[in-house]
């Protein structure tokens, strides 16, 4: 769509019928999961904004397949969004952290879906309990197995370069889904007086430089020598350009990330001694977040090649995280390959 078309308060689901003409192969499938997805958020952001005033908070007991507590939220946000996608006929099938295997929507509307979704419901549920903003990230592709039939692995197995379609919702001081389709990345606010998320920021690009890091320092012990040393880069005005960054951590990615999408700035979840792979799951965190980036001319990199260049092995694999405005990226890169003593 010619974006001098897309005026600020256009309504989600009237700018993402527009843009489908950017697409020879939209049909309107894709327009129409995107708008369930918004459905979805809609929900979901009911029962987050009053998570404290119902019985919907805390820890139900059970472990997930991260070996983290799940929270009611998460589960509740996890069938929000099953129940949407399976409803829109477009999705065969849905990877989810919240779920150990994939889940194939088996009803003739959806075995003929030409996409499957990986999606983290509700990113950051630890921080549920003391409202800390927290977030939906998911990660849209063309399947590879044959309409008609259940999908398998390969389809969600994919690289990051292969997503037709990634975003997320932040659920913060206010509720805002950004994604993208390969045309730029738009952001959309809720207005909750009319229920509609409205765009309010087009074509957002992320800061070529930033003053801000965002890494939990608690793990500082346990990082290689390179990012130790990229830390220190951080916490001390460069000598030369005086630059003095900001540390901020919030404990919720989505939140860590829009901030830096928006200000500028790096958040990296590097190995650690407890995760040797990074903490962060390549399918439905690190590789949505790393095409919203690249598409708003950020970077994202695991210590040595993109993050959508991975080849997944597992749905819930994880990976190492240097994500943000290209200047810091790349200096976290250089200190790691360069300053390892
Ligand atoms: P740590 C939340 O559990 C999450 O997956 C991300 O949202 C967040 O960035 C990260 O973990 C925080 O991890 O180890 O710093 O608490």
């Amino acid at each position: 769509m010619n974006m001098s078309k897309a005026y600020l308060g256009m309504p989600l689901n009237e700018f993402i019928i527009r843009c489908q003409a950017d697409f020879d192969y939209a049909t309107g499938e894709l327009s129409r999961l995107l708008s369930h997805i918004g459905i979805a958020a809609k929900i979901v952001n009911r029962e987050v904004n009053k998570a404290g005033l119902v019985d919907i908070l805390g820890d139900i007991g059970i472990i997930n397949t991260q070996g983290e507590h799940q929270q009611k939220l998460d589960v509740f946000a996890d069938s929000q969004f099953i129940q949407a996608l399976r409803a829109c006929g477009e999705v065969c099938g849905i990877a989810s952290e919240e779920n150990n295997e994939i889940i194939s929507f088996d009803n003739d509307l959806s075995r003929d879906g030409k996409y499957i979704v990986c999606i983290d419901p509700l990113d950051g549920s630890s921080n549920i309990d003391v409202n800390v903003s927290i977030g939906t990230i998911f990660s849209v592709y063309k399947r590879i197995s044959t309409r008609g039939q259940k999908p398998n692995i390969d389809d969600f197995l994919q690289p990051g370069t292969a997503q037709v379609a990634a975003g997320y919702i932040i659920y913060g001081s206010s509720t805002m889904m950004v994604y993208t389709t390969g045309s730029g990345v738009h952001g959309f606010t809720l207005d909750p007086s009319i229920g509609e998320f409205c765009l309010s920021h087009s074509k957002i690009k992320i800061p070529a430089d930033g003053s801000i890091y965002s890494v939990n320092d608690g793990n500082y012990h346990s990082f290689a020598k390179g990012v130790q040393h990229f830390i220190d880069y951080c916490r001390f005005p460069d000598p030369v350009s005086k630059i003095n960054l900001t540390a901020r951590y919030t404990g919720s990615l989505v939140a860590d990330f829009h901030r830096n999408m928006l200000r500028g700035g790096i958040f990296l979840y590097p190995a650690t001694d407890k995760n040797i792979n990074g903490k962060l799951r390549l399918m439905y965190e690190c590789n949505p977040l790393a095409w919203i980036v690249e598409e708003a001319g950020g970077l994202a990199n695991n210590g040595n090649i993109r993050i959508m260049e991975i080849k997944p092995t597992s749905i819930h694999q994880r990976t190492p995280l240097f994500i943000g405005s290209q200047s810091l990226v790349e200096k976290a890169i250089y200190f790691l390959h360069n300053k390892q003593s």
